[in-house]
């Protein structure tokens, strides 16, 4: 390799970096500098010189470039300063300014571009191939996909790359490890407002996620009331949503969850079916899902069903399931031949252990109808590699994952936002998954931090890095501010625990918070004067961080419906961080063998208490209650302090 190249990931072989024409920096600029792209490309290969976007840029769009990608470039080049943009049909050979070039490698003028780096595209669906070359005073930079999700794709990465203004010459070479990515609305509780939904759906682009599913158990005509037909005004603002979903390259799905009340066996409950599916292929839909997670699965709903499939039990639920959804799948193709398969999350969805329901499922269920399942329970402690292939084996199929994280509809997540860096999902699944979709928080927006994770992990599970992707998160909510990201992870610190069904979290409460006072206990333990005020005084930075940090996120810098979603948590964090400075104050004061100690030890329990009895909005949660803050440290903290230093006795009163 050239020397002075930096690279990450494979794949060089696609790449001839001494084709690269050089221009030199000028010794007093800064160095070229690999860039951070999240979700991680395959590849990325710097090299010499760089491309300043300066204030004009020639765009050349490829003849079968998709007019709305072409737009979001512009938009991007705009945001980047460049005042002026021009068009051309070709590239010069000698470069006399900045030149974009946007298509799909059907485009000879893409494919030239690209020659100039000796890159071409790859052959993986979605992928796509970024090159930029400095020469003489100009630049050419192709964004080139290998299909239309792929020239969006390069867009989203030429987004992140554009910010700087200044782009080093490098090749980008990428492409997705899971066609499925991105999130299942599949809560309890409040569901998200179409608003929500619509930002949603922009912010999944951005991390280049391809798929969103509908599916709030709170939506009564999905679930309990499904055979009705929507309202016309609902079904009207669910086509909105369906093309800002197009209009992002996102696979919208439409699911249903009959269960309930289904009656299998019954023709009537099938054309129901597909009436509603109908209506919602009326709007722009393509793309359906049946739901038959958290139902009674060993009694029938009607006495037909006994007579078609014999005495209710598991194993003849799922060859009834079976049966309807193959025909539910048959009429989807019958009406739409580009349809996407049918989706389906089963009745036993939370383990891969072989059971006569799965068997049924195994036989009797279309080979093409995608399969969920949540891992080794209905919210696992960690998933595998093996744990993956045996639910392949299990359900037949290559399964979706549903990562029920960051989920907080259930009991254990009373008061909690789960805002932990995604781990514990083994490099390697994608060789055993067909994708990931997290089920998110009643709470869109921090939601967003977990779901960042998520189709990080599903895009490249190998070159996933879980923390780096974490402040990733925190950088693109607070719009790239340097100060609010550092609120917003210490804010995330304090909800980082993760619960599980059972009294075992799998994610562990604070682990920031809990280094700095554990080295306070430390030092107060077994330090030296010296060692105890250094702590101490550590121990006030990270009281005041936490008491600045919500006035810092409510500012405005960080996305506003973050600050709205979390008001309740900023509220309570900003009491426990006051609360936190005056038990430094405390300690100080003790340490100083100062009795003024007394009366800041009583003020920290004082305004702990009321931290501590800040509640949620009601309703916005499924389950109301009082909001945590680094529970079990924090608190425990607060409570331990005023007994590690001896107290002066208490002066006379006089
Ligand atoms: C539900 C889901 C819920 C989640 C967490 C699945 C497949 N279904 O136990 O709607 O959000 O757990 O509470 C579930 O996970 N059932």
């Amino acid at each position: 390799m050239t020397r002075g190249m930096g690279r990450i990931g494979a794949n060089s072989m696609m790449v001839a970096a001494a084709a690269l024409a050089v221009m030199a920096a000028p010794a007093s600029a800064q160095p070229a500098t690999l860039p951070a792209i999240f979700p991680a490309p395959v590849s990325m290969t710097l090299g010499q010189g760089v491309v300043a976007l300066g204030s004009s840029v020639v765009l050349v769009a490829g003849a079968d470039a998709d007019p709305a990608t072409v737009a979001l470039v512009r938009g991007i080049l705009t945001s980047a300063g460049v005042k002026t943009i021009t068009t051309a049909r070709r590239v010069p050979a000698t470069l006399d300014g900045v030149y974009v070039v946007v298509g799909t490698g059907g485009d000879a003028v893409v494919r030239d571009a690209l020659a100039r780096s000796g890159a071409r595209i790859g052959d993986e669906a979605e992928g796509y191939t970024i090159t930029s070359v400095a020469q003489g005073r100009g630049g050419l930079i192709a964004l080139a996909g290998r299909d239309g999700d792929g020239v969006f794709h390069a867009a989203q990465t030429f987004r992140q790359l554009a910010r700087r203004g200044t782009i080093p010459a490098l090749v980008i070479q990428d492409h997705p490890a899971m066609p499925i990515r991105g999130t299942i609305e599949g809560f309890y509780g409040a569901p998200w407002t179409m608003a929500d939904r619509t930002k949603h759906l922009d912010f999944l682009a951005s991390v280049k996620a391809n798929t969103y599913v509908y599916s709030p158990k709170d939506d009564p005509y999905a679930r309990d009331r499904w055979r009705e037909p929507y309202p016309a005004e609902t079904l009207s603002a669910l086509g909105t949503l369906a093309a800002a979903a197009r209009r992002n390259h996102v696979d919208f799905v439409y699911a249903i969850s009959p269960g309930p009340t289904v009656c299998f066996s019954d023709a009537a409950d099938l054309s129901a079916l597909e009436r509603k599916f109908d209506a919602l292929r009326g709007i722009g839909v393509h793309s359906f899902y049946v739901a038959l997670d958290d139902i009674e699965y060993t009694k029938w709903n009607c006495e037909q069903d006994k007579a078609a499939f014999g005495p209710s039990g598991a194993e003849a639920a799922g060859i009834a399931q079976s049966k309807l959804l193959n025909a539910v799948q048959a009429d989807l193709l019958a009406k739409d031949r580009a349809s996407r398969p049918l989706i389906m999350v089963p009745t036993e969805y939370f383990d891969a252990k072989e059971s006569p329901y799965k068997a049924a499922l195994r036989k009797h269920l279309d080979p093409r109808i995608v399969v969920q399942w949540t891992g080794t329970d209905v919210v696992p402690p960690a998933i595998s590699v093996p744990d993956a292939k045996a639910a392949t084996k299990a359900f037949g199929r290559k399964t979706l994952l549903w990562d029920n994280y960051p989920v907080n509809d259930y009991a254990q997540t009373t008061g909690r936002l789960l805002m932990a860096p995604y781990a514990r999902r083994e490099a390697g699944l994608a060789s055993e998954l067909t994708g990931i979709l997290s089920n998110p928080m009643n709470q869109e927006a921090p939601s967003r931090v977990a779901v960042t994770g998520v189709a990080a992990f599903a895009w490249n599970d190998k070159g996933y890095d879980a923390e780096r992707t974490w402040h990733a998160a925190a950088r693109e909510l607070a719009g790239g501010d340097a100060r609010a990201t550092e609120a917003l992870l210490v804010f995330f610190d304090t909800q980082h625990m993760a619960p599980t069904f059972g009294s075992q979290p799998w994610q562990e409460q604070a682990p920031r918070l809990k280094a700095v006072l554990d080295r306070v206990r430390e030092a107060i333990a077994d330090g030296d004067a010296a060692a105890r005020a250094e702590a101490i005084a550590e121990l006030r930075e990270t009281a005041d961080a936490m008491a600045g940090a919500p006035d810092i996120i409510r500012s405005g810098t960080v996305d506003p419906g973050f600050a709205a979603q979390s008001a309740p948590w900023l509220d309570a964090m900003q009491r426990w961080g006051r609360a936190l400075r005056l038990t430094a104050a405390g300690l100080d004061a003790a340490d100083r063998g100062n009795g003024a100690a007394v009366r800041y030890f009583a003020d920290a329990k004082r305004i702990a208490g009321e931290a501590a009895a800040v509640q949620s909005i009601p309703g916005a949660t499924r389950f109301d209650g009082p909001i945590r803050i680094a529970d079990g440290v924090l608190d425990v903290f607060v409570a331990d302090a005023p007994t590690l230093i001896a107290l002066p006795p208490a002066a006379p009163a006089r």
